[in-house]
């Protein structure tokens, strides 16, 4: 998958694209990131990138001229590309939409700061609009790298065989069970004898009925967009009259 990044501060993507997964993935060719720096398409004499708001009012808005620009450098003919922005004003990401964008060949991003982008900018190249939450940010740099973070992961190959612990639980909906390793007893904290018993059928049953206690207790709001089977509505039901 190709993703260009169009953002007037390419430099806080370093840290995240060389490190770990995401950098593996960029150097086994599976990822190819290429980070636009806005204000090298600005064509004023001082690379200024953002203006006063027509009607005035606080702030500042990005200017389209670098912005028409720096789209025209990343789009050239291959228009298969599904441009999408960042801004409190879109959808919010979901994993099932993580998942389609997985599927792309060619992704283009772009960060907004101070009050956001001129709309015709919006209008001209904008496809699809997402947010990753409802909260004040300074840019959307960190949405992009929570974006890259999430899709990436999806794609085939990204993720080794030992981390393809995949969506186990979040695909099903639900959150995970609790999670233990060596030693056996930390300070006197004991790892639950059931998952030390080799009996792989009730380790099973045990994380499932960890995973609905959890989601239950934490996630409530989760449980109305899952598939429950017979088996799992009874588990809830003993949990709810605290029985379990
Ligand atoms: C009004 C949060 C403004 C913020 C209402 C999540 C937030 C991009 C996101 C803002 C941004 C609310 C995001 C706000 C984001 C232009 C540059 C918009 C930064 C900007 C709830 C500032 N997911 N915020 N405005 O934060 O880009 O994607």
């Amino acid at each position: 998958m190709r993703i260009d990044v169009l953002t007037l501060f390419p430099e806080m993507f370093h840290g995240v694209l060389g490190t770990s997964i995401i950098g593996r993935a960029i150097e086994n060719k599976i990822l190819d990131i290429n980070l636009v720096n806005i204000r090298d398409f600005a064509k004023n004499r001082h690379k200024q990138t953002d203006d006063y708001p027509y009607g005035g009012g606080p702030g500042m808005v990005m200017s389209p001229q670098p912005l028409f620009d720096a789209f025209y450098h990343v789009l050239d003919k291959s228009s298969s590309a599904r441009v999408i922005y960042f801004t409190p004003q879109g959808k919010t990401l979901r994993q099932e939409m993580a998942r389609d964008y997985a599927k792309m060949s060619h992704l283009i991003l772009l960060c907004g700061h101070y009050e956001g982008v001129d709309q015709r900018v919006i209008d001209r190249f904008v496809d699809e609009e997402i947010s990753i939450g409802d909260y004040i940010l300074t840019g959307g740099e960190l949405p992009a790298m929570v974006f890259i973070d999430c899709v990436s992961r999806l794609i085939p190959g990204v993720l080794g065989s030992s981390q393809s612990v995949e969506e186990e639980s979040f695909s099903e909906g639900l959150l995970e069970y609790p999670h233990y390793t060596r030693p056996q007893v930390y300070e006197g904290f004991k790892v639950p004898e059931v998952l030390l018993s080799g009996n792989h059928k009730e380790i099973e049953e045990w994380r499932k009925k960890e995973s609905l206690r959890n989601t239950l207790k934490k996630r409530p709001d989760l449980l109305k967009d899952v598939d429950l089977t017979l088996e799992e509505r009874k588990i809830i039901d003993e949990l709810k009259r605290g029985k379990l």
